[in-house]
């Protein structure tokens, strides 16, 4: 894997936490985007080399707002980038990690997107992105 793509903090509120953020990090969020797959609402900001997405749910039902019911506000995953999404799953399930999708699948700005169960990585949800290339 290279290097953390972002960090996922699961938030109640996103318009007040775009808010709170921009204020903490002193920089613009430059993305919200609705990932209805997904059920969510994500704002994205950068600092230096590294990325913060805020996500909140968009129904009750969503994995977010199970998360919030359960665990409350907080870091909610880390997402590693991939140069080949496709090869690092059939990497992790050969060494008996248990992947939440059978596929990528398209996340939020502009990502394939495959997860692994928290139970497997220490109570760490673990994200793995690779940039989709428009050809
Ligand atoms: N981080 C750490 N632990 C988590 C977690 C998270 N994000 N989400 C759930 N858990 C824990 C639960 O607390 C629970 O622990 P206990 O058994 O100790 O109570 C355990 O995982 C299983 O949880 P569950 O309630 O039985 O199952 P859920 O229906 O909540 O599903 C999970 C959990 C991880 C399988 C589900 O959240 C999932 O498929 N996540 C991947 C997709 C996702 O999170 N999408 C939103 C982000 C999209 C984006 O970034 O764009």
């Amino acid at each position: 894997m290279n290097k953390i793509e972002h960090i996922g903090i699961a938030v109640k509120n996103l318009e007040s936490s775009i808010d709170l953020y921009q204020r903490l990090l002193n920089t613009d969020c430059y993305k919200t985007e609705l990932v209805a797959t997904e059920n969510v609402n994500t704002a994205f900001f950068k600092t230096g080399e590294n990325k913060i997405e805020l996500l909140s749910a968009t129904s009750l039902d969503s994995t977010v707002a199970k998360f919030l019911e359960k665990k409350g506000e907080g870091i909610h995953h880390i997402a590693f980038l991939v140069d080949d999404i496709l090869v690092e799953m059939e990497r992790l399930k050969s060494e008996g990690f248990t992947l939440l999708n059978d596929a990528p699948k398209r996340g939020a700005d502009n990502k394939m997107i495959c997860f692994v169960h928290p139970k497997d990585a220490n109570g760490v949800l673990i994200e793995l992105c690779q940039e989709i290339k428009w050809v």
